[in-house]
């Protein structure tokens, strides 16, 4: 038996949004059915290894100002070790169905690639005895290939083929760990993607390395047996200025270049949309209209400032408007909701993360409860839909189907006369959205 690392929390329970407690839900209720699935089945939540257990808080002005009562060796695959019971004891005391994690999260790296091979293989076979004991599972594994100097110019884009060759070397053994543990899907992030200053890099080769470097992952992901999606997670910039994945447009617009549609999808962060001057809403709806939405990463930015503070996801009117994109794709799976969020550095209370957890969890599910109103008992879909109504049938339907030249369409447009005024309706649907609310 490990030491328990959270004794003064019970496992969380659903009380409802009249209840004082503050370490239970009160709208996340997993059992509960919206639109013919339960909360759970809807959001898949899985938590992020990172944030939670190995980030201490640190910021560029100032060490860490959590201490993890897991870190309690100089050894450091033992206090991996005790790190992965403290984190399958918050999965369960939590109740969230899935977590991730990056190689380097699990177990810490070696001095040469053999040594980090086997500290991730010991971690994976513990990781494995805990996923079996608990049926909590993995959403998706990553590799790491921003933190070490060794990327400092880059990964898979590096101009230097020595280092592309370890980020293979790491992303292969991250696959071996995503697909020894059933992961169902497998994240590229590529922080370091991307360039500082155009004047010493040649970008079309760069991009084209990444192409290559991702093809050959997918090769060997397939040939090991797995089935899942991998997933690009966009960003514009942090820690490059101009990051090669900018945003889902973007990365949509390289897939297509590399041929790689048919394997890859897109994990959308909510504060790398707004970092890219969108809404999150809007860059889900990029990539869910292209059936590409993979899975999510949810957080949240500051309207004060320009980075990826990765707030815990509080707002109420954005994750409506999340759920609205999510309900109409028919859902997020095999993806699900990682919280890639922290908790501010002055939240030092073990608890803390708990109500970090709690308060992201129940945003959602209202958030899931509203979209569903909003989409079945209002006039949203009639009004939203009913704008396109011209194309339905018809001439507006023939051109839709690519069947009308320049010609036919000015004929047309002298045979109706001027087009009369309709009116956009934001108003009221804004109206509806808050009524729901
Ligand atoms: C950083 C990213 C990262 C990815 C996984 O901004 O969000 O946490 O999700 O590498
Ligand atoms: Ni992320
Ligand atoms: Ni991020």
């Amino acid at each position: 038996m490990s030491e328990e690392y959270f004794p003064s929390i019970d496992k969380i329970e659903y009380e409802g949004p009249e209840t004082d407690n503050h370490l239970a839900f009160r709208y996340y209720d997993e059992s509960k059915e919206i639109a013919g699935k339960t909360m759970k089945e809807h959001f898949r939540f899985a938590i992020a290894y990172w944030h939670s257990f190995c980030n201490e808080n640190s910021d560029p002005f100032g060490v860490g100002t959590r201490t993890f009562p897991w870190d309690k060796s100089s050894d450091p695959v033992d206090n991996a070790k005790f790190r992965l019971d403290a984190a399958f004891e918050f999965f369960t005391k939590l109740g969230t169905p899935y977590y991730c994690f990056h190689d380097r999260d699990l177990a810490p790296e070696g001095v040469t690639i053999h040594d980090s091979e086997k500290n991730l293989i010991d971690l994976v076979s513990k990781a494995k005895e805990y996923q079996g004991e608990t049926g909590v599972k993995l959403l998706w594994g990553t590799a790491n290939l921003f933190s070490h100097p060794r990327y400092m110019n880059g990964a898979a884009t590096n101009p230097d083929f020595e280092v592309v060759c370890h980020a293979a070397a790491q992303v292969k053994a991250a696959l071996d760990a995503t697909v020894e543990l059933d992961g169902e899907n497998y994240v590229f992030w590529g922080g370091r993607e991307g360039y500082m200053k155009l004047l010493n890099t040649q970008m079309k080769r760069e991009q084209d390395h990444l192409g290559e470097f991702l093809r050959s992952a997918r090769d060997y992901g397939r040939k090991i047996g797995f089935e899942g999606n991998f997933l690009i997670e966009p960003k514009p910039m942090e820690p490059t200025k101009q990051q090669y994945d900018f945003d889902s447009a973007t990365v949509i617009g390289f897939l297509r270049e590399q041929d790689l549609l048919d394997d890859f999808k897109l994990n959308i962060e909510a504060n790398h949309a707004t970092l890219a001057s969108h809404s999150f809403a809007h860059d889900l709806a990029v990539a869910a209209e292209r059936g590409l939405l993979g899975s999510i990463d949810a957080n949240r930015g500051d309207a004060q400032n320009g980075w990826d503070t990765d707030y815990f996801p509080t707002d109420l009117y954005d994750a409506t408007e999340a759920m609205v994109v999510v309900l109409e794709n028919g859902g997020i799976a095999p993806g699900g909701f990682n919280f890639d969020a922290k908790i501010r550095r002055n939240s030092t209370d073990l608890e803390d993360l708990f109500h970090a957890h709690i308060g992201g969890m129940d945003t959602f599910a209202r958030g899931l409860i509203i979209a569903d109103k909003i989409m079945n008992d209002s006039d949203f879909k009639k009004i939203r839909y009913g704008r396109y109504s011209s194309f339905d049938d018809g001439n507006g339907k023939s051109f839709e189907e690519g069947n009308l030249s320049l010609e036919e369409l000015r004929t047309f447009a002298i045979e109706a006369g001027e087009p009369k005024m309709t009116s956009g309706k934001q108003e009221l649907l804004e109206n509806i959205v808050n009524r729901y609310i």
